[in-house]
């Protein structure tokens, strides 16, 4: 029944549920779709939330516009996986002056941290810097060709991921040859491979993927070229979903690091303590850590994600 204490001018259930309304980038890769799955786990009617879901294609527009309709629906909280970094600014001032918490997760805003409670997510210059440490320990001074396949543009993990690694390889004789955005999807991935591979063929050493959909997209084109992806090209990704991870396990990919997508249950607590005026910590990272082609044929079978 309803709680007497429950405010009932707005969306809240009044049966006791927190009202979430969840603002996610889309069904982009294996990553996202394991993140959407932890969400909705963690944001049960059993764990006390009723969650409203929108997945906004891979579109920042729409994805603000669904912002703007949870403060509509006067939610209890907003929580966001914002697609781009820019832009956010006139929604999430509009959710405070509605007085609507927002806690972000997975990637992160510029928006000044005052227009937030929290971010739940991960350290993707960390993993940038890690990918780019086993490229400058494997090919160090060694005259190296390198192509990038670009997360989402715009997007924290892109730009970061970008940022990390670079600065890894400082010093290094690895080039880039080219560097182009695949959209963090299997199919773009697939497409600009085929795009660097006409231009630059052979000459190409290395491919630094942003994530483990476009390095599988790449893998297709790689091989329908008749080049042995791991030998000829080698790869080195992020995610370590488990089909990324499958790949490293037949030396198709020489290395991955990882980005946690099973975060819910943290996300949930945050919303929860936000919700009940609980202090908070600004930033949460989960920690990620690397896998080689041995690591990952260990822990293959009992893959999470
Ligand atoms: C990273 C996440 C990225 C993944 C991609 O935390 O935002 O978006 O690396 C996903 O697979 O599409
Ligand atoms: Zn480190």
């Amino acid at each position: 029944g309803a709680n007497a204490s429950t405010d009932d001018g707005g969306a809240s259930s009044g049966d006791g549920l927190i009202t979430v309304g969840f603002a996610q980038t889309g069904s982009e890769s294996g990553w996202r779709s394991a993140n959407t799955e932890s969400m909705r786990e963690a944001f049960s009617e059993e764990n006390g939330f009723d969650l409203v879901f929108n997945a906004a294609d891979n579109d920042p527009a729409a994805q603000i516009s669904a912002v703007r309709s949870f403060i509509n629906q006067e939610v209890d909280a907003i929580v966001i996986a914002p697609i781009v970094e820019d832009g956010w600014d006139d929604v999430l001032q509009e959710a405070q002056e509605a007085g609507i918490p927002v806690v972000l997760e997975d990637r992160t805003v510029s928006s000044s941290d005052d227009l937030y409670e929290a971010w739940v997510g991960l350290d993707f210059r960390h993993e940038g810097v890690m990918a780019g440490e086993w490229a400058a320990e494997t090919f160090g001074d060694t005259p190296t060709n390198m192509v990038v396949l670009e997360g989402t543009t715009g997007s924290a993990p892109a730009n970061d991921r970008a940022a990390g690694f670079a600065e890894a390889i400082e010093g290094t004789a690895i080039t880039v040859l080219d560097s182009q955005t695949g959209n963090f999807t299997r199919a773009d991935g697939k497409t600009v491979m085929e795009g660097f591979l006409q231009k630059h063929g052979s000459d190409i050493d290395l491919l630094y993927a942003h994530n483990d959909d476009m390095a599988l997209g790449a893998i297709d084109a790689i091989e329908a070229a008749g080049l042995v992806p791991g030998e000829d090209i080698q790869i080195v990704s992020i995610d370590a979903v488990r089909d990324g991870m499958q790949a490293l396990v037949d030396g198709k990919i020489n290395y991955i690091v990882t980005c946690f997508p099973l975060i819910g249950d943290l996300v949930a607590e945050v919303v929860a303590d936000v919700v009940a005026g609980n202090p908070v910590e600004k930033v949460q990272f989960f920690e990620d850590r690397p896998y080689t082609q041995e690591e990952a044929a260990e822990v293959i079978d009992e893959w999470q994600y």
